[in-house]
């Protein structure tokens, strides 16, 4: 790895299995949001990069190496793939910490489930098939085959780069597309680790490549690249919306995984403490810093100042400190730009009426690093900026409800329909609200549960498509219908 005259490390892309420096010989300085200082540099992509990178991927989706390969081979290098991560975990799950503030206690037990996405896809691939149909004609036989779509261009975010980044390359890889990712220019380190290991796992070269660089310049130039057949996204959802539009244009497929702004219910038969429990993991991990972030709490009249003071009062004991160590609960803010956005935010909530019970400000003592106290607005209304725009941040906003009816109400009132969490010991309140809910997950008794082995993707503007489970699979495959004449006879 080269070094420049800063001394800092240099990351190169990563092209059909080699590193390559950027065409414009530009680098953009990453920065460890503990102590607001960079410690590497990532090339700087551009156009004439992500040409390169998506003709690599083509080669590799033509080459026999790759397309020759039975499903059951692929799910084997899936499988080398995923023993590799875990084989590497520390190394991993510590170069995420230092790029986006993670915590490393948090990092260690993602690293522990991930090899679980690529071993999940790996059994998958040789499952996918077609299927024979009736026709109106007994002479025809007639079936559909499953097909890769071809080059994946994979954009992602910096709140959890291997975890999204694995999200699409499992699936795609199972299905025997190629893939360009373009990584955020906030955070490429971890999945250029990662993606030495599909080296060592023996995926051929090409078969996924990395051009990092800015959204505006990689990452446009990746969705307008007529290579692409298919960008997958995790983001805003404003640049998805973008990212759809221009993709949609040229009629290649778009899978979005987009903002939310989700509801945490707690009914007044529920355990108030695991709710409580629940409300605070649900906002404060990652530093709210998760698409699924229960970032508004509804709470029963009756239970509101109970639950309302449990959860200030385990929120108030949250430790805030370096990532690094096993004590910290709450680690910085992952960018510079991300605590400006929440100290704009709880300004803005203040003006609102919003009132604070907990936090509104940056702590004491802890350097130069990105931190933002975890923060609980009280007396606040549904339609205020702050409980309808995603802050991604540690910033509660707690509101109280009468009945069922006005919960699902308030739950739905907004442009988001990603996740929601309901409290309840009433089971049949449990499948009405289940139903009731407009969000593509819905959580009752738990928040924030994930796996590979179920759909996850949002309503409304979170999204669109899934990740995940076998639904997945119909996001990187085509059908195609083939009809054989079985007689003699001209059709
Ligand atoms: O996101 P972007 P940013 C939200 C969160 C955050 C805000 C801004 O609220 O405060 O978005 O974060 C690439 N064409 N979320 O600016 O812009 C970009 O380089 C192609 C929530 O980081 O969505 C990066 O790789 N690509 C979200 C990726 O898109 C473009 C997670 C995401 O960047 C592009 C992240 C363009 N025109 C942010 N512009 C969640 N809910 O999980 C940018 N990119």
């Amino acid at each position: 790895m080269p070094t420049s005259a800063t001394t800092l490390p240099r990351h190169q892309h990563h092209i059909g299995g080699e590193q390559v420096a950027p065409e414009s010989g530009e680098y953009i300085p990453s920065f460890n949001p503990a102590t607001g200082r960079p410690w590497y540099e990532a090339a700087a992509g551009n156009a004439a990069d992500v040409d390169r990178a998506v003709r690599a991927a083509r080669t590799a989706f033509e080459d026999p190496r790759w397309r020759g390969l039975t499903a059951t081979r692929r799910g084997r290098l899936l499988r080398r793939l995923g023993d590799l991560i875990g084989e590497h975990a520390e190394d991993l799950a510590r170069c995420e910490s230092l790029d986006n503030g993670k915590l490393l206690r948090e990092m260690r037990g993602q690293l522990a489930v991930l090899p679980e996405y690529f071993y999940y896809f790996a059994g998958i691939a040789d499952k996918v098939g077609g299927e024979v149909l009736h026709t109106m004609d007994p002479a025809i036989f007639n079936y559909t085959r499953r097909e890769p779509v071809g080059v994946v261009g994979a954009i992602t975010p910096w709140n959890s780069p291997l975890l999204l980044t694995s999200m699409k390359l499992a699936p795609a890889l199972a299905t025997g597309n190629t893939v360009v990712v373009k990584p955020s220019e906030h955070t490429s380190a971890s999945l250029l680790r990662l993606v030495a290991l599909l080296d060592e796992a023996g995926f051929p070269p090409g078969v996924v490549n990395v051009v990092t660089g800015h959204g505006r310049a990689a990452g446009a130039a990746l969705v307008e690249h007529p290579g692409i057949d298919k960008v997958a996204f995790t983001g805003s959802t404003e640049t998805g919306r973008a990212i759809a539009g221009t993709a949609g244009s040229r009629l290649a497929r778009v899978s979005l995984e987009l903002g939310g702004k989700s509801p945490n219910i707690v009914f007044s038969d529920a355990d108030a403490r695991s709710a409580a429990m629940g409300i605070v993991a649900g906002i404060f991990a990652a530093a709210g810093q998760t698409c699924v972030a229960g970032s508004r709490a509804f709470l029963h009249e009756d239970v509101h100042d109970e639950v309302l003071s449990l959860v200030t009062e385990r929120a108030a004991a949250i430790r805030l400190g370096d990532p690094l160590d096993d004590a910290t609960e709450l680690g910085p803010l992952a960018l510079r730009e991300q605590l400006e956005k929440v100290r704009h935010y709880v300004g803005l909530g203040l003006q609102e009426g919003g009132k604070v019970v907990l936090g509104a400000a940056e702590p004491e003592g802890l350097g130069d690093g990105w931190y933002y106290q975890p923060t609980i607005f009280t007396e606040t209304d549904n339609t205020m900026r702050i409980c309808q725009e995603e802050i991604f941040g540690p910033v509660l906003t707690v509101m109280r409800f009468r009945d069922e009816e006005e919960a699902v109400a308030l739950a739905n009132a907004t442009s988001y329909g990603l996740a929601a969490g309901v409290w309840t010991r009433d089971l049949a309140r449990a499948h009405r609200m289940a139903a009731a809910i407009d969000a593509g997950t819905v959580w009752v008794n738990t928040y924030r549960a994930m796996s590979p082995l179920s759909p996850l993707g949002g309503f409304k503007q979170s999204g669109l498509g899934k990740e995940n489970g076998p639904e997945v699979i119909h996001e990187y495959t085509r059908v195609k219908s083939v009809w054989i004449n079985t007689s003699d006879e001209p059709m």
